[in-house]
């Protein structure tokens, strides 16, 4: 341990109780073995001395100039403290976005930020990353010059946790591929008249896929504890364009919508937006017809969460839904009849269900029911025979008997679900064909394509349950791809440059894929497979077989059996250890409607109706992850998988029924086989606090999120490695100052920048170990930047203090 590391007035960050402050040293001298005692002075002023080596000692704090770089890639001191420090005086500064190497790091600003105007889109185009300051544009314009150069699909991944900006994220990267001016103007061609005749008058196209977001997010997006208005399902957009790289369409891929939510919504929570939309803006006269009420408090599918008022101005929402409806060719007669289906499952919800001493039973009268099966044209009481009795096949013959009240809900509950699910199918059947030409033209016209990934981000309630348990997977899946994608990108470089390196492993979550997914040794979703196909299956005996096969030394790390809570496993993810509760877990997997039940919908007698079953059950036989026909029109562009899926039928007994885990899992697997087929661009979603509160930092919150998203990681990585590495010329021309004033623009001249280089290095005496010349670049070990910073500015203030005296001399 040198005592020269901390010679006096060097920058570190002291340890405190809630992170780091950071100070100074005032003096270093050797302690005894291999310690070096220091004093040191935080910003308050307060002295303290810490005597020790290695990691005992503060760590290293950049210079004033790199301090809030906007790449923490260039920083030369790669350490938890300035990684978080950078972000966070960007973010006092109002400036949300940094880059973390190939990463653009966003903090949530939780109110409107000026940055999106179009004068700033218009900014972007053609421009080169680095050239302004971090932004979304600048990752969409990456993707679309990337697209340009060798027509690959590319794809812009958005992650974070629930919160944190994704869905804003990635409806502002797709508005600025798809703006016209983009389309319009390549990287070279750019001019500004270019520019200016593209602002105004955005193409059909356009103005359908911007259509997408307020249709999808009224139908799948819904108030939690955690997002006002938190994404419930995943989506993949594919911006289609043709060889002259013009848009043509558009493609929507969802996946797994939370179906629970439909009949069942926790504590201040709320259901699907459009239940809200609907009541607070349809006029009162549509109102009546439907049975509804701007009161909604009076349904029990809407009161679970405790009385809600209208949050986010539902009324102006639902008339920018209805506008996005029409603009996909959904007119206002069709719209009227999707409204008749979702006040049918309001009315569904209330329909009173009663115990008789061993019974379940329903007034013949009931009016929700009547209601209710008005609108969905099915025949009453056929409908109420079916919720509360049950049919069971034997070899000879069809037994009929009596259900408990509570399992009757459950019925009730199902086909409500069931339901919504196809309603949203059959949505995003609409979108598509809407996007992609009715005959699929405009997608057969495709040659590549750019993709923006939108899924629900990793969450933990007080109580997790299946659904958390799918969002929470597919975020693990996730951060593998971006692991994977990250380092190996980041040792690319060393191996492109021909430069001496040994490979670096990551830590990485794999054991806690296998954990979920493993097919052999069986993992959570194969023994909850195989749970749900048992007839007498259940959540208790599922959770005794998890412990059984799971809870063993191999998984120490990664599946916990909680100490407290009952009924209960654990896991630890990449993000945090979540606790899930398997409650539910069963049914949620086998997502049953009772064959009868499928019966009478899909001869119901209101032809709409049947054609939102026939397309969602459709949309379920090609499902099975199959790939398209090669005759599919939408050939050329390959599809991230049906995955979306209706119901299935019959009361859990059959084999060959696909459970909602499975087929998660296999529209998961199609996605990330896409995903790895595209050139990827990352942008990691930071919520700098829980309450949602503008410009407030709280910075253990956000250090936890960068831990856990790699972005830390992936600095660590470099710190083993050479974190910084700059261009010969870039180099020489900024360390310039540092070499003689006569031998250096002679050396310009003649271009001899790698001789440069190999000068600044012997003036700043830098070790032999701390540097590698690479083909085209130079390669540093942290802090050698940090030096040679310090050695210029001196350099150039003692050539200004020389200029000012010369003047003052000569004058
Ligand atoms: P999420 O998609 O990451 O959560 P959202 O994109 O819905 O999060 O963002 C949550 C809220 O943060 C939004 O409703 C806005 O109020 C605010 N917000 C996010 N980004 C911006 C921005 N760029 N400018 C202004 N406000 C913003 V989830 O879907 O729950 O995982 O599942
Ligand atoms: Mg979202």
């Amino acid at each position: 341990m040198t005592t020269s590391l901390y010679s006096p007035g060097t920058r570190v960050y002291l340890d405190s109780n809630d992170g780091w402050v950071p100070g100074e040293v005032i003096s270093c001298t050797r302690g005894s073995g291999d310690s070096l005692v220091l004093v040191l002075k935080d910003e308050n002023g307060q002295e303290r001395t810490i005597t020790g080596s290695g990691s005992a000692l503060p760590l290293l704090r950049n210079p004033p100039l790199l301090e809030s770089a906007d790449d923490l890639a260039t920083l030369s001191h790669l350490n938890e403290p300035s990684v978080l420090f950078a972000v966070q005086s960007r973010y006092a500064q109002r400036k949300i976005y940094t880059y973390s190497g190939i990463v653009l790091l966003a903090v949530n600003p939780f109110e409107p930020v000026p940055l999106y105007t179009p004068d700033i889109v218009k900014s972007y185009i053609g421009r080169n990353k680095g050239e302004l300051e971090p932004h979304l544009f600048a990752i969409a314009e990456d993707a679309y010059a990337a697209m340009l150069l060798d027509g690959r699909g590319q794809t812009v991944i958005v992650s974070g946790e629930s919160g944190a900006g994704k869905t804003e994220s990635a409806k502002l990267v797709m508005r600025f591929i798809a703006s016209p001016k983009v389309q319009t103007t390549t990287a070279l061609q750019t001019t500004d008249a270019d520019k200016n005749s593209f602002v105004d008058g955005a193409s059909l196209v356009e103005q359908q896929i911007q259509a997408t977001n307020p249709i999808l997010e009224a139908f799948g997006n819904a108030k939690t504890t955690r997002n006002d208005n938190s994404s419930r399902f995943g989506k993949y957009i594919q911006l289609l364009f043709d060889t002259n790289r013009q848009i043509v369409g558009a493609r929507v891929r969802t996946y797994l919508l939370e179906r629970s939510r439909l009949s069942y919504q926790a504590t201040t929570e709320r259901n699907y937006h459009i239940f809200y939309q609907l009541c607070a803006g349809l006029p009162s006269q549509d109102l009546q017809e439907l049975g509804l009420d701007s009161d909604y408090n009076q349904f029990h599918y809407l009161n679970q969460g405790g009385p809600s008022t209208s949050e986010m101005s539902d009324r102006d929402k639902f008339h920018a839904m209805q506008d996005a409806l029409r603009i996909i060719g959904i007119d206002a007669q069709r719209q009227m009849q999707i409204f008749q289906i979702l006040s049918a499952l309001l009315h569904l919800g209330n329909i009173n269900i009663t115990q008789t001493r061993t019974d379940a039973g329903i007034d013949d009268d009931d009016p929700a029911m009547a209601r209710a099966m008005e609108f969905l044209g099915v025949d009453a009481s056929e409908f109420k025979k079916w919720t509360i009795k049950k049919q069971i096949t034997t070899r000879s013959e069809k037994i009929v008997s009596p259900i408990t009240a509570p399992q009757a809900v459950q019925v009730r509950d199902s086909i409500s679900r069931f339901i919504y699910t196809c309603l949203f199918e059959w949505l995003v059947t609409a979108i598509n064909v809407s996007l992609t030409g009715k005959y699929g033209d405009a997608a057969a016209r495709a040659e590549t394509y750019i993709g923006v990934l939108d899924i629900y981000g990793f969450e933990h309630f007080d109580k997790n349950s299946f659904e958390q348990f799918c969002i929470n997977y597919a975020n693990e899946r996730l951060q593998h791809e971006f692991n994977t994608y990250v380092f190996k990108l980041a040792q690319e470089d060393y191996v492109k440059e021909k430069i001496s390196w040994t490979f670096i492993d990551f830590d990485d979550n794999q054991p806690t894929i296998d954990l979920m997914e493993s097919k052999v040794p069986p993992g959570i979703l194969a023994i909850l497979d195989e749970e749900s196909r048992l007839p007498l299956g259940s959540d208790a005996s599922f959770l005794q077989k998890l412990n059984a096969q799971l809870d063993k030394p191999a998984n120490k790390a990664v599946y916990k059996m909680p100490k407290f809570a009952n009924a209960a496993f654990t896991i630890a993810h990449y993000a945090l250890d979540v606790t899930y509760q398997v409650e539910g877990f069963l049914e949620k997997n086998r997502d049953t409607v009772p064959e009868e039940h499928l019966t009478l919908l899909t001869s119901s007698e209101n032809a709409f109706v049947r054609e939102v079953l026939d397309t969602a059950l459709h949309r379920t036989d090609t499902e099975s992850a199959e790939p398209p026909s090669p005759a599919s029109p939408v050939s050329k562009i390959p599809d991230p998988g049906r995955t979306s899926l209706a119901a299935t039928t019959g009361r859990g007994t059959s084999v060959k029924k696909p459970t909602l885990g499975s087929i998660f899992k296999s529209s998961l697997g199609t996605l990330m086989d896409m995903l790895r087929m595209t050139n990827v661009h990352y942008i990691r979603c930071l919520k700098p606090n829980e309450h949602k509160r503008a410009w407030e930092f709280e910075p253990l919150q956000v250090l936890a999120q960068l831990r856990a998203s790699g972005v830390i990681e992936t600095i660590r990585i470099s710190t083993a490695g050479y974190p910084s590495r700059w261009k010969f010329e870039d180099f020489s021309r900024r360390y310039l100052p540092l070499i003689n004033w006569r031998e250096g623009p002679q050396l310009v001249k003649r271009e001899q920048w790698k001789r440069i280089c190999v000068l600044c290095l012997q003036k700043g005496k830098i070790d032999k170990s701390l540097f590698q010349f690479g083909e085209t670049k130079i390669f540093l070990r942290t802090g050698v930047l940090a030096t040679l910073e310090g050695l210029r500015s001196t350099k150039l203030n003692a050539i200004l203090s020389l200029q000012t005296h010369m003047r003052r001399v000569l004058a």
